[in-house]
């Protein structure tokens, strides 16, 4: 008896991890925008503790027209933004959207979001694989 609950237990867990991809999102937030504000930005945490390397390569939601992949360099003392088509999540490894470095950004929507408000993500990946994520309206991290 023992033995048969094991073996159910088992195969639970085995088809949970074959249902997703591995990775885990964390940490998703989005940065409220003054009113007015034409872009907002939103930020999230890519845990890939497989062995093998991920790669992000579209966003959308619900709540935006569209989501861009982008990321912040600076060239010559002067800032500005790169698109990207892909994001590498490397295995064993993680991949941080922050201020400053990679991030998510999309037009603001005409009702303006502000900061509790929930918005759901929906990345996707480049072997099919997606995740859903809900972020939370933030001023700050
Ligand atoms: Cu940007």
């Amino acid at each position: 008896m023992k033995q048969l609950l094991f073996a159910l237990l088992l195969t639970a867990s085995t088809s949970l991890a074959a249902a997703g991809n591995g990775l885990a999102v964390e940490h998703a937030w989005v940065r409220e925008a003054p009113p007015g504000a034409s872009m907002m930005a939103a930020y999230l945490v890519i845990d890939n503790p497989t062995d093998q390397d991920a790669m992000l390569i579209g966003v959308e939601s619900p709540a935006f027209s569209h989501v861009m992949l982008h990321r912040s360099v600076t060239v010559d003392g002067v800032a500005r933004m790169v698109h990207q088509d892909r994001i590498p999540v490397p295995a064993h490894g993680s991949v941080t959207l922050e201020p400053g470095s990679y991030h998510l950004m999309m037009p603001a929507p005409d009702t303006r979001l502000v900061a509790g408000d929930k918005v759901g993500f929906v990345l996707h990946f480049a072997d099919d694989s997606s995740i859903q994520v809900t972020a939370e309206v933030r001023k700050k991290p």
